[in-house]
């Protein structure tokens, strides 16, 4: 299902590409790089709720800090690309090891049923925000955007552990 995602995502991209080319009009003056934002925010209207904003970096391969312990409640990860590659936040309720298939794939599935839930993968040097309403427990925070080599960040060591208290 990710595989899918990221190859709708390079056709999209490509699309916007060949787009740009006729349409260099509706460039946002804005973004300096000319490309478009591929941040998908999450549920930024809950935001002035967020008794809490965490900033924190993704890069290859690792979240700074990797272990963040915040009130129960509403909270603003402030999540900034300081990397080369895509990168995404993903939270696994009740901790432990992102589930893998047999096949070495991470387990889709299994991460549904466990609740799973993220911040979609976004590009390098921008910052994207994600808000959520979050019960007392642990959480694995987690990215498995592939790396060059079709390995998982998380196998990289791009993990990191939620408290939230
Ligand atoms: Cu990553």
């Amino acid at each position: 299902m990710r595989r899918n995602h990221q190859r709708l995502l390079a056709a999209s991209l490509l699309g916007i590409a060949l787009l740009g080319c006729g349409d260099d009009g509706d460039d946002d003056a804005a973004d300096d790089s000319g490309d478009e934002p591929t941040c998908v925010p999450v549920a930024p209207e809950l935001e002035a709720d967020a008794a809490e904003v965490v900033e924190i970096s993704l890069e290859e391969y690792a979240f700074t800090p990797n272990a963040i312990t915040v009130p129960a409640g509403v909270v603003t990860f402030e999540a900034s690309n300081d990397g080369e590659q895509f990168h995404e936040l993903a939270f696994l309720p009740g901790g432990g090891d992102v589930p893998f298939t047999d096949e070495g794939e991470p387990d889709e599935d299994a991460l549904a049923e466990a609740g799973a839930f993220e911040l979609e993968g976004f590009a390098p040097n921008e910052t994207c925000n994600a808000t959520y309403d979050l019960a007392p427990g642990t959480y694995t925070l987690f990215c498995i955007v592939e790396d060059p080599e079709g390995e998982p960040h998380s196998t990289n060591g791009m993990v990191g552990l939620l408290t939230v208290e």
